[in-house]
Parts: C-alpha cells; structure tokens; sequence
C-alpha cells in the first residue's frame, strides 16, 4: 500500500514472498510491479483505496497462518547479554523495562536499530519510528524531536548509533532552544557497526572505513550545545546511568560506550533473499564443503 517494494523490505526481489498473491496499491502507476511481481495491482489515492476495501472485505480466517507465526515466535530465543563489557544488547534491554509501553522509541540506522526491534515489543501504533524503508542514517534524532513536538507530555527516546548521531547532531541546538524533552541514548561502539559486521562475515575480515574517530566525546559535544549529559563506559553504571537520563526534566544525551565487536543476528547475506535469513552468520568453509562433496 503506497511502499514503493525497496530492498529493504524485500530482500533479493526475485525471490520475495514466493507463497503470496499480492496486490500492490499505488497513486503512481510507474511503481506498479517496477521491483516485484504483483498479481493485482490498483492504482489510486491509497486513503480512498483503502476505504473501498474496508467496505468490500469478509472477516476470513487466519487461524492456520497465526499457528505459522507463532512458530517463528517461539524459535526466537536470543543469547542472553553479556555481562562483562557494556553492550547494545544489554543497554537496550534496561532501556525496555524502563520504557516499553510508555514511550516513544525512536532509532538511527544500524546495530542498534535491530536490537531496538528485536528486544522491545512495541503494542501502540507509531511508537516505534525508525527508516525501515529507506535506512536513513542520522533518522533518529529529528524523529524523536517531531514525536516530542507533536506528542507534548509523552516520553520520548532516541536510540541512536554513534556513525548516524554524527549526521544530524546539529540538531542539538534546536533540542536546546525549544527545550524538547528528547532523551538520546548514543550507542558508542566507536565504528558502524552494521558495515563492520558485514565486512567481518562476508568480506574476509578486511576492515574498510568502519571506524570512527577514536577521540569523539558526545556528551562533551552535548553540554557545547547546551544539554545535559553524561557517558558511561562500565556495565556496572548503566542502571543508574539510565534512571539519571530518563528522569532528567529536559533533554539529556547519555553517551554509552559499548563493545567494539558487538553483532547481531538474525541477519540476511547481502543481496540474500528473506528466506535465507540466518542466526549463525556463514558457515565456515571447511562445514560447507562437507555438505557438498562434489563440489570439494
Ligand atoms: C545516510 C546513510 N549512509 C549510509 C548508510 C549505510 N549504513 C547502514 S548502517 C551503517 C552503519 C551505522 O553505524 P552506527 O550509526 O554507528 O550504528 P551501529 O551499526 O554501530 O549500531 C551504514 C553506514 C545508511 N543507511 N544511511
């Protein structure tokens, strides 16, 4: 409806949602099956569209479907954080039993933004804002900013990594004239993490343009703007670290240094198809030359 079947949500477009029919609703015609195969395509103002559906559609049933997906619910079980260096995993897990169901959660581009979607269920419509389609980088920020405008009295978070911090952090300056009660969590593993990680898995390990400076202080950068701030860098001080930030009447950017090395799974192998999503990363050679004798 009005998505224009980018790579994001698709991955591998050849290969997306084999087992679908799928009508595609667009007001531009051009974008009707430009990336994906559409079996019923209907061009029109998707407000108006969906009116006339609403009015033509039987309640059907999807008892067999939710048995499917509850399925993939129940094999979702992800490694407990670990406990001796601070991690995305871990601040985001104490970011969640502070704020799911209360705040709005806004995120960056990254690492970060898949622990956010993994760890805290979202039940409330538009409290999640993140740039699932595009994957803008530097998204964050601005978003929390227009839900704390728009949302007056509503906590606000924004989960940011510290690659896409970087790209709108002018944006401090506005935070700090309006005083929107923003409060930023800076994910600092000092590299983008998302590349590093693909770089590692698929790329032999050659490390190019991943990391960033070493020197950069982001809750020195803050106070310059004139919010509040603090960084922490041992797992012991997270807790109150985190009841410090979100309990601060007004914006606060909390700075946390988290594992270099840190990764997250599940994951679909550049240019992958969804189907191939994988929770262990590639095999290693030697495994998959086993599996394939002929081929030794
Ligand atoms: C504007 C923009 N440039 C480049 C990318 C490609 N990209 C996706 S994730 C990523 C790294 C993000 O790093 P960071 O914000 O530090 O988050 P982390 O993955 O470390 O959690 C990059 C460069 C993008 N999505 N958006």
């Amino acid at each position: 409806m009005g998505a224009r079947f980018d790579d994001r949500a698709t991955g591998r477009a050849s290969e997306f949602a084999p087992g679908a029919r799928i009508i595609h609703v667009d007001i531009d015609p051009a974008e009707i099956g430009k990336n994906v195969r559409v079996d019923l395509p209907v061009v029109g103002d998707a407000r108006r569209v969906l009116r006339q559906i609403l009015d033509a559609l039987q309640p059907g049933s999807t008892g067999a479907w939710q048995e499917v997906v509850d399925g993939y619910r129940k094999d979702l079980t992800y490694p407990p954080a670990r406990e001796d260096a601070l991690t995305q995993q871990a601040t985001i897990e104490a970011v969640c039993r502070r704020v799911a169901g209360k705040a709005v959660v806004a995120t960056d581009v990254g690492l970060h933004q898949m622990f956010v979607a993994r760890h805290i269920p979202f039940d409330r419509p538009r409290d999640l804002l993140t740039s699932g389609g595009l994957g803008t980088m530097g998204f964050g920020l601005p978003a929390a900013m227009g839900a704390a405008l728009a949302r007056p009295g509503q906590e606000v978070v924004a989960v940011c990594g510290d690659g896409s911090f970087l790209m709108n952090l002018q944006e401090l300056a506005t935070i700090a004239e309006h005083r929107l009660p923003v409060k930023a969590i800076v994910l600092n593993n000092r590299n983008l993490g998302m590349v590093r990680q693909f770089q590692r898995l698929y790329f032999n390990g050659s490390f190019t343009a991943v990391d960033q400076p070493p020197h950069l202080d982001f809750a020195l950068i803050a106070r310059g703007f004139g919010v509040a701030s603090a960084s922490i860098s041992e797992p012991r001080e997270l807790e109150g670290a985190l009841d410090r930030a979100l309990s601060h009447p007004g914006p606060f950017v909390l700075e946390v240094e988290t594992d270099v090395a840190e990764e997250v799974l599940p994951m679909v192998p550049p240019g992958g198809s969804l189907s191939e999503m994988t929770y262990e990363g590639p095999r290693e050679e030697a495994e998959r030359s086993a599996d394939a004798p002929g081929l030794r």
